[in-house]
Parts: C-alpha cells; structure tokens; sequence
C-alpha cells in the first residue's frame, strides 16, 4: 500500500525547495559506513536511501571509504557489547565529553561549502536506527543540518507496545480493523504489513512488543509450544531488524490446560519445571526473546490465587524459568473485584491495585516488573494516578497507558492523549520528598531500579491509515516520541507529527496542532464531568449510558441521585482510598476545600449545589461543559474543512467524516447528560438553554 492514509508519518514526500533539496542531496549523497555486519544499521541506512529517494529524489551510495568531498559517515561506536556505555571523545561543541549508551547516537555536522559532512555515531545499530530516524525527521520538517549537533539517549529502559490481538483476527478494543498479526486463527501470511509496522514503531523509538492480548485465549495459550513457535521466531526476526525485542502474553493456567499437568500451582515443582523446559523450548527458537506479560487474577482470568498463592509466588515462578535466559516477567497489577455488591461501601475499585500489591514489596524477583496502568481504575478520560507509583521501593515498576481509545471516543472521535499522559508523568507523587514524579520512578532513576520502562495498549489495526481515525495515528507517534523523552511537550510532538503526516504548510500546521491540543479537554467537557467517570455504555464502552454502570454487577459508581454525585474516598466517612497517597496528595485529594475540580467527583460525593474553584456549582458546571464541549467539537468540524485544498483528498474526507460523525455524537452526549442530570437534581440551567 501506497497511500497517504498508509504512509502515516513517514510520508517523506519531495522536497520542492530546491536549494534546501540540493544542500539535503550534497550531504547524503555518499553514505560512509562501516556496519559491522548490524542489521539493525543496515535497515537503517535502507530506511534512508529510500527515504532519499522519495524526498530527493537520489539513492545514497554506500561505500566504505571516504571518496566524496561531502558526506554522511556512519558509525557505529566499537565497544558498544560493554555495558552499553562508551565514551566518544571530544564534542565539538566544546561541551565535553559524552557518554553514549548502547540505543544512544549522536548526529553532528562538520565543516563548510564543499567539504561538509554529517556523522551519526550509534552506540550500536539500534542507535543508528533510531539516528536516521532523527534526521529523517529533520529531512521532512526542513530543518537546516548546519551546526547540528546532538546526542540523545532514551529515558526510559523498556519502551513497549502491547497488542491486546487475538488468533481469530480480532482486536480487543480495537479500533482499526482486525488483526495485521492474525486472522481465523492463524498467523497472516503476508508480513509486509507487520514489516512497516515495524518501521513505524522503530522510528518512534520503541524497542519492544507483545504480540498477543493480555486475555490469552485457546490457541494463544498454545503459542509457547513448538506448534507455533516457528512462525513467532520468523515475526521476532522481522522485529528484531528493528531493534524491537517480542514477548508473549500467556496463560497463567498453561501447565494446566496445555501441559498435561494436574496443576498450575506455582509452588508446585512439576509446575515449576514445566514452566522452566517451556522456556528453554523458547529459547531454542528466539535466543533474545524478552519474556512473558502476565495478566493473572483479573476479569476472571486464572492466577496465583486459586491455590492461595499470592502474586509474588506466581510472577517469581516464571521470572526463575525466563532468568537463565535473560526474559522479563511483565506482570499486570490491574487486579480488582469486578463483582462488586453496590450495598458494600468499603471496597473500592480504585483501591484494589495498591492493597493487592504494596504488602509484596521485596518479594519479587529482580526480573520480575509490575506492569500498572496510569490511573487506579480503567483509562478513563480523567482520573488520579495511581498512588503504586513510587509505593513499592524494591520493585521494578512499569506505567500502561493505553493509546487504543477505548474510553476516549473510540478513535471515531479525535482525542489526543499526550497532554494526559504527561500530566501522568509530571506528577509528583512525593515517594520520596519532592521532586518524586512518575517519570522519574518509571525510568528507574528514583529508586535506582534495573528494569524499568513504560508500555502502551496499541491503536491500531488493518484499516488502511492503521488507527481508523487518522488524527489517532498522532497518539502512536506521540506515545513512542514522550516514552523516548518525557521532558518533550505535548505541542511539541503535535508539531512534529503535522509536519511529518501533512507537510510544513505552516496554516495547516497551526490548524491540526490546534485541534489535537484542544481534542482531549473538549473530550472530557462533553462526556464526563469533574472526574466522575464510567458513565459510558457498558461493555462497548462507547456512547453515553449514566446508570449503565451504575446498576450493572462492575462494580464502579458514580453514585449520583436527587441530592448529589460523587465517590466519597475520603478516610472520615468514605473507602479511605486517599490514604494510599503520600502527603501532601493525600491530604490534597482527602480535603473537599483543596480537591481540585477537575478530580472533585473521583474524591467526594457532594450535592449539585456544590460551589466549585470556579465558582460555579456543580450542576451549572455540568450544563456548562456539556453545552460548549458539543458546540467545540462543531468547531473541530469546522477547523478542519478550512484545509481544504491543502490536505490530499483522501486523508481530507477521511477526517472529515469522523469529525462530522464527532459533532454529531458530542451532541447526543450533551444531551443524554444535561437531561438526566437535570431530572435527577430537578435544578435547572441558569441560561434556560434546552434541556430535554
Ligand atoms: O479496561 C479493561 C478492558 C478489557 C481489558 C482489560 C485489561 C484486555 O475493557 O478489554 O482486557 O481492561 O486491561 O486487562
């Protein structure tokens, strides 16, 4: 596939400045490089010299000695197997020496008019790669290569990807087609698709995946069997030439399901040594294979506790069978009661990971890392972050965001996530004094942690633009770009995803960043209220539904009627969540006068006639937002069509008719919620609008 849909960012459309063109030309024109065999860096320079010759027009030539007057040099940084750091000489900035870490590079241009020259130094080829990758960036965005000079390093250890697919060709919660990994069971047999999959992920950085949903079904159970595990090494090489490492989800029930053993109890020694010969199978066909993601005793899925284990005792069992081998143990804490009785007001949902997990502290492994979605209930459109982050001092912590919007509008609305995510990182959870934010507890630096990282639930799919709604392809672009280096902003990213996706119109560009930037608040104005949350459609998750939850067996409440709304987790008279905070969070959140509004339904059941910081009360604000976020969301609409002319056909109407069926869903939201919050208070809207 060809398209503009297809291509996502890495369009590298032709140049049309032609000075600019002919400067790009003279300094890539001659690729210097001695690759050591990588074929990491070998995919790298391919990735260029098609790229060149899409935007140049010009193939590179590769030779291995210096010819031309100017040119692109490509090393790779010799000892780059020590440690994965190496001092690199001199900057030539003067600033210093440098240390370069195994996925680091460093891109810097040297001497003037005829006798230029570009050198990418890789700390090995994925440093390499993930070099191109930068200067490709630069490439499509116009940027000037005189002066560069730059060393970058990923923040974050594990930058992962978790497929939740499934052997039948469906996504869960996916919202661009099926499968590109699977259909009717099987494997897909063309892997082209998987192949620029795994070029979009690499250029954004992303150095591992797991490939099979959390929820392991029948013949996903069996993947870690020499049945399938032929194929999966032929997708682990695919990936591999990306720098990115596979890892499975599996069954924790396997042993007993597939292994013709009486038991899984992970204390169980049969057990144990099954689980141990399955990993050595494993390794005979991937020899880097990065391990297992578990997700154990949730949504009734099988886990340690149906033998009175707890989950140290199941994640270290397979952490010990992946340890001769090098394998992570990715273990999910989203463990929680879902049968909930509505009369019990002491359980709480949002408590669960926390009271499961902290008592564990120092038990597990140290191959073993607590995979711990962003907020303590489910990806909502605004919730707290979870207070695990920075609870467990002696244990590796991984955050899980998820980028398929399965809350967020379901990729029919656009919805950008970064400016979420990096509230979620920027957040100070004062685990230890201030300065204590989730970035730096999840890239290991706070507690000094050896494996750390974060991971992201994927969008995409077989849809032709990958993610069904174009603009979402900004969430995956954005994820990877934010996990590479948290301290980007959220602009930022919007800027250099328009630049790349639509080119360096700088209308265009200031119309899609706007939208983006304004896409997740508009979100939240028109469906769900200060926090409050789950008043979506049960099960689909899509639509409006207030009581839908409410009154279903989940278990997760908003506990609105006549006299008010709200989750009263405060430690005087509610589920006492906001204790599992450090202070000053804990106090803040537990405080209805210091709770801030954005949260105040997540912390406190209060009447609508609550006085917000806004000074609005809590039913004017719920009109309010529900009013100007379906009239905005017109306006998304509206913004978007002035590109006429400007955006390709294809992508134009693509967006367009997602955009329309938005302002048209953000209208029924609205109504949905002004109707039932004005029949449940019987208070009406101070600006008499139509209330139904
Ligand atoms: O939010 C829930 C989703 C489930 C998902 C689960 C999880 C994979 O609705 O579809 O299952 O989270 O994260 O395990």
């Amino acid at each position: 596939m060809n398209s503009t849909l297809y291509q996502a960012w890495l369009q590298y459309a032709p140049i049309k400045d032609e000075e600019l063109a002919a400067v790009y030309s003279r300094l890539l024109g001659t690729v210097v490089a001695d690759l050591q065999q990588s074929r990491v860096a070998n995919a790298a320079i391919q990735e260029l010299r098609n790229a060149c010759r899409s935007m140049l027009g010009i193939v590179p030539s590769i030779t291995s000695e210096v010819r031309a007057s100017s040119y692109f040099e490509v090393r790779i940084h010799a000892a780059d197997a020590e440690e994965g750091t190496e001092e690199i000489g001199e900057d030539s900035m003067g600033a210093g020496r440098v240390r370069l870490g195994a996925e680091g590079f460093r891109l810097e241009h040297r001497g003037h008019g005829q006798q230029e020259k570009l050198i990418l130094t890789g700390g090995s080829g994925k440093g390499v790669l993930y070099g191109v990758f930068h200067l490709l960036r630069l490439l499509a965005s116009h940027q000037p290569l005189t002066g560069l000079n730059i060393t970058e390093q990923p923040v974050n250890g594990l930058r992962m990807i978790n497929q939740w697919d499934n052997a039948d060709g469906s996504v869960e919660r996916g919202y661009s087609g099926h499968s590109i990994f699977y259909e009717n069971g099987r494997f897909t047999e063309n892997w082209d698709r998987v192949r620029d999959y795994a070029r979009l992920l690499a250029s954004v950085g992303l150095n591992a995946i797991s490939i099979n949903n959390v929820n392991v079904h029948e013949i996903e159970t069996k993947f870690i069997t020499a049945e399938y595990l032929p194929t999966i090494a032929q997708l682990a090489d695919i990936f591999r030439e990306y720098g990115i490492t596979l890892y499975l989800s599996i069954n924790f029930a396997a042993p007993l399901h597939i292994g013709g053993v009486p038991t899984s109890d992970p204390l169980n020694e049969e057990v144990r040594q099954w689980w141990k010969d399955t990993a050595d199978e494993i390794y005979d066909h991937i020899p880097d294979f990065g391990g297992f993601v578990v997700k154990a005793d949730s949504e009734h899925r099988p886990g340690p506790f149906a033998y009175g284990r707890d989950h140290a005792d199941g994640a270290n069992m397979l952490a010990e069978a992946l340890e001769p081998h090098g394998g992570l143990v990715i273990w999910r804490c989203f463990v929680y009661n879902c049968m909930q009785d509505w009369r019990d007001r002491s359980t709480d949902r949002a408590r669960a990971a926390y009271d499961h997990f902290t008592p564990l502290d120092g038990r597990f492994k140290d191959n073993v890392l607590l995979q711990i979605k962003n907020g303590p209930m489910d990806f909502q459109v605004r919730e707290p972050v979870s207070p695990l982050f920075g609870s467990m001092k002696e244990t590796n912590q991984v955050l899980e965001f998820q980028i398929a919007q399965e809350y967020t509008g379901q990729q029919r609305h656009v919805c950008y996530l970064v400016p979420q995510w990096k509230e979620v990182l920027d957040f100070d959870t004062y685990a230890n004094g201030t300065g204590s934010e989730v970035k730096k507890i999840v890239d290991g630096s706070l507690h000094g942690m050896k494996y750390s990282g974060i991971a992201a639930v994927s969008n995409i799919g077989k849809d032709e633009n990958w993610t069904g709604h174009t603009l979402a392809q900004a969430n995956l672009y954005g994820f990877g770009r934010l996990v590479w280096n948290p301290d980007m902003s959220a602009e930022g990213i919007a800027e250099e995803w328009t630049r790349l996706t639509f080119g360096n119109d700088e209308t265009e560009v200031a119309v899609v960043c706007g939208m983006l930037m304004r896409s997740w608040p508009i979100y939240e104005s028109y469906t769900s209220p200060l926090g409050v949350g789950w008043m979506i459609t049960p099960h689909t998750h899509y639509g409006p539904d207030v009581d839908g939850y409410e009154y279903s067996r989940w278990g997760t409440y908003h506990f609105a009627d006549r006299d008010g709304i709200g989750v009263d987790r405060t430690v005087a008279t509610g589920t006492g969540y906001t204790a599992q905070y450090f202070e000053p969070n804990a106090a803040r959140y537990d405080s209805l006068e210091d709770c801030p509004d954005e949260l105040l339904l997540f912390f406190h059941h209060v009447p609508y006639s609550h006085v917000l910081k806004s000074g609005k009360t809590v039913i004017q604000h719920i009109y309010d937002t529900h009013f100007e976020g379906a009239e905005a969301a017109a306006g998304l609409l509206k913004a978007w069509t002035s590109l006429a002319g400007k955006v390709d056909l294809e992508r134009l109407t693509q967006v367009t008719e997602r955009l329309a069926d938005q302002a048209e869903h953000a209208k029924h939201w609205r109504d949905v919620i002004n109707t039932y919050f004005y029949r449940k208070s019987g208070v009406p809207d101070a600006q008499g609008r139509t209330i139904y």
